[in-house]
């Protein structure tokens, strides 16, 4: 991964307009990778929405990919780039909170359409919860680049629909640039008018005292943890994990569940 912004430049970005994009940070084959993977992971996610009758406005979006195809867990461990900038953003460790992403299509719409953030109590200078988006396709105003309201991480108020599309910024970049984004920011995906695909898949971090929306370790599997490489083993959440008995709670603190350094 190469990314073309100095930690400097990052941080008063993240700090003024909440939001920067990382361009043509992730190589092209292993873009090829997620895209087939992206796509394959629609069916997976699909069947089941469909058969537990959450269809409606789950259009094309799928959700945590760790585990079902392992593209994604190469990305994680490609990302270590972003570590310092990331841990900048957190000011300590962080783990994955969610790993989804959307295939968008003209004339079809998905939730993420709407204008949103993606953490429901308004964190204001806290980071608690951040957002990136990999651009599996190159993003531009005409297939749907995300809506982008600078600055909106300072206020917790949601801006009108009407002040929100007159000051939003769109997020465009070439195939493989990396969005990233303090969670308290106001977005939308835009309409794809385009007769091509959009896709993205949309890594979150947390810090690792908040509550992941999945429990990446035991869809791995715990012992599957020896194998990852230190970075992905603290992404996925190894060291951040729930004791369930009291054997995995009284262990000395190098194979303690949740480890003294998490936060
Ligand atoms: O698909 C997009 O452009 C926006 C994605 C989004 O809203 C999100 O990841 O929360």
């Amino acid at each position: 991964m190469k990314l073309n912004l100095s930690l400097d430049d990052f941080r008063s970005q993240m700090a003024t307009r909440g939001w920067v994009v990382f361009e043509a940070a992730v190589g092209p084959k292993l873009l090829a990778r997620m895209t087939a993977d992206l796509e394959a992971a629609w069916d997976v996610c699909r069947a089941i929405q469909v058969r537990n009758g959450v269809a409606n406005d789950a259009d094309r979006t799928v959700h945590h990919l760790i585990g079902i195809k392992p593209s994604f867990l190469d990305y994680v461990d490609e990302s270590e780039a972003l570590d310092p900038y990331l841990e900048a953003y957190f000011g300590g460790k962080y783990v994955l909170n969610s790993f989804g992403g959307a295939i968008n299509t003209r004339g079809r719409t998905s939730y993420a359409q709407r204008i949103h953030r993606d953490i429901r109590s308004y964190s204001g200078d806290m980071p608690l919860l951040l957002n990136t988006l990999v651009m599996l396709d190159a993003f531009t105003p005409e297939n749907g680049a995300t809506f982008m309201l600078s600055g909106s991480h300072l206020a917790a108020e949601k801006p009108s629909e009407e002040d929100f599309y007159a000051r939003a910024e769109r997020a465009v970049g070439p195939a493989g640039s990396v969005l990233v984004f303090n969670s308290n920011v106001w977005h939308a995906g835009g309409d794809n008018t385009t007769d091509h695909t959009r896709r993205s898949v949309t890594p979150m971090y947390a810090r690792p005292f908040i509550k992941p929306q999945f429990d990446y370790p035991r869809v791995l599997g715990y012992d599957a943890g020896a194998s990852l490489k230190p970075y992905a083993r603290q992404v996925i959440g190894f060291n951040a994990r729930i004791p369930a008995n009291l054997d995995e709670w009284y262990q000395p603190p190098e194979h303690r569940m949740y480890r003294g350094d998490q936060g």
